[in-house]
C-alpha cells in the first residue's frame, strides 16, 4: 500500500514535547497558537486585494512609518493568539511603543513572553510581494503571578527558548527552531494544516546571492562598499560575481539565502546610523534560526545575540546568511571601517 505520511505541525509539536518528559505542554500550546494566527493572517493577506485590506490605516508606528491596515490586524490577531493560549504573560511588538502585559489571572500565571514583528516588509503589501511575521520566544525572568516588566523583554538573543517566522509566500510556511535545528512547514490550504515538509534545514556555507538595498550604497561605511564591490568582482575559481536579489522584505530575502546560501545586509549609513532593523523582534529570532541552521549573524563586529538590548525598539546594523560571507563582510569592515 503507498504510504501518505503526513505530519502536521501539532503532530511534530508533541512529538517533540514527548522528548522532554519535564515539559507539561506549556510551550507546545504557545505554538499552536501562534500556528493558529499564522492561519488567519494568511488567510487575510491572500484575499488582500478582494477585501478593503490594503493601503495604509492613516496612522504613524513607533518607527514614525505608516501602519497599514494589514499591520494593525496582523499585530491584533498574533497578540490575542497569544494571550488565548493560556501561556504567555505579555508580548513586545514593532507595531506598539510599549510592550503589552497580560494581567488576566491565567496569564500571569504564563512563563513566556514573545516579541514579534507581526508584519515585516509591509510596504510589499500594495503590490503582492511577499511578507512575513517574525517571532521569538523567551522565558520571562520576573516572578510568575506579578506583571512583566520591561527587563523580561530586554534579554540577550542567547536567551531565546524559540523563534520563528512565517513567510507569506506563493506558499504560506512556518520555519522555527527551539535551538535544536530548524524546521519549516508549508501550509496545505486543502487541509488547513502546515506540514513537515522541510526537515532539519541546513544553510550552505557559502552561496552566490547578496542582498542589500543599494539605493543606499554612497552612504554606507567602506567595509561594506568594499566587500559590495567584492561581490561583483569577477573570480572563475568562485562563483563571483554574485547575483544581487532584494525583495525588501527581510523574511523573504533570509527564507532565500537560508535555502540556496546567500547574506542579507542591513547596514548603518548615513540616513540609519543604527542601521534600520530592529535587533529585540527582528535580528535576534533571524539570528538563532541562522545558527540553528550552520548560518552567522553579526552586527559588522558582534555577534548579535550577544548584544544585551537598551531598548525595545533598538536598532543595529544587520549581516546575516551563510558563515564564509558573514564572516568575509566582517574581515571587510575590520579592515576598512
Ligand atoms: P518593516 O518591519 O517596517 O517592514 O521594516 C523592515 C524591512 C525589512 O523587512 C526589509 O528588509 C527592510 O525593512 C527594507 O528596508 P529598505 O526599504 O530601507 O531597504
Ligand atoms: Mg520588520
Amino acid at each position: 500500500m503507498k504510504s501518505y505520511n503526513i505530519t502536521t505541525l501539532d503532530d511534530f509539536i508533541i512529538k517533540r514535547q514527548k522528548d522532554y518528559p519535564e515539559a507539561k505542554g506549556e510551550f507546545s500550546r504557545l505554538l499552536h497558537h501562534i500556528g493558529t494566527a499564522a492561519k488567519m493572517v494568511g488567510s487575510k493577506i491572500r484575499k488582500a486585494g478582494l477585501a478593503d485590506i490594503l493601503g495604509r490605516a492613516g496612522n504613524i508606528n513607533v518607527q514614525g512609518e505608516d501602519q497599514q491596515k494589514l499591520d494593525i490586524y496582523a499585530d491584533e490577531v498574533f497578540t490575542s493568539a497569544l494571550l488565548s493560549s493560556g501561556e504567555c504573560c505579555g508580548v513586545a511588538s514593532e507595531e506598539n511603543q510599549n510592550i503589552i502585559t497580560f494581567t488576566h489571572e491565567f496569564a500571569l500565571k504564563g512563563k513566556y513572553i514573545v516579541c514579534m514583528d507581526p508584519l515585516d516588509g509591509s510596504s510589499n503589501i500594495d503590490v503582492n510581494v511577499s511578507v512575513g511575521t517574525i517571532f521569538s520566544i523567551y522565558r520571562r525572568i520576573s516572578e510568575k503571578g506579578s506583571v512583566v516588566t520591561d527587563e523580561d523583554f530586554l534579554q540577550k538573543g542567547t536567551d531565546q527558548v524559540a523563534a520563528g517566522y512565517i513567510i507569506y509566500g506563493s506558499s504560506t510556511m512556518l520555519v522555527y527552531t527551539t535551538g535544536n535545528g530548524v524546521n519549516g512547514f508549508t501550509l496545505d490550504p486543502s487541509l488547513g494544516e502546515f506540514c513537515l515538509s522541510h526537515t532539519d534545514l541546513k544553510m550552505p556555507a557559502s552561496g552566490s546571492l547578496y542582498s542589500v538595498n543599494e539605493g543606499n550604497y554612497i552612504k554606507f561605511p567602506d567595509g561594506v562598499k568594499k566587500y559590495i564591490k567584492y561581490c561583483q568582482e569577477r573570480d572563475p575559481s568562485t562563483s563571483r560575481p554574485y547575483v544581487s536579489r532584494y525583495i525588501g522584505s527581510l523574511v523573504s530575502d533570509f527564507h532565500r539565502n537560508l535555502l540556496k546560501g546567500g547574506i542579507y545586509m542591513y547596514p548603518s549609513s548615513e540616513i540609519y546610523p543604527r542601521g534600520k532593523l530592529r535587533l529585540v523582534y527582528e535580528c535576534n529570532p533571524m539570528a538563532l534560526i541562522a545558527e540553528q541552521s550552520g548560518g552567522k549573524a553579526s552586527d559588522g563586529y558582534n555577534r548579535i545575540m550577544e548584544i544585551k538590548p537598551d531598548s525595545l525598539h533598538q536598532k543595529t546594523p544587520y549581516f546575516v546568511g551563510s558563515v564564509e560571507m558573514v564572516n568575509r563582510v566582517e574581515e571587510f569592515i575590520r579592515l576598512n571601517g
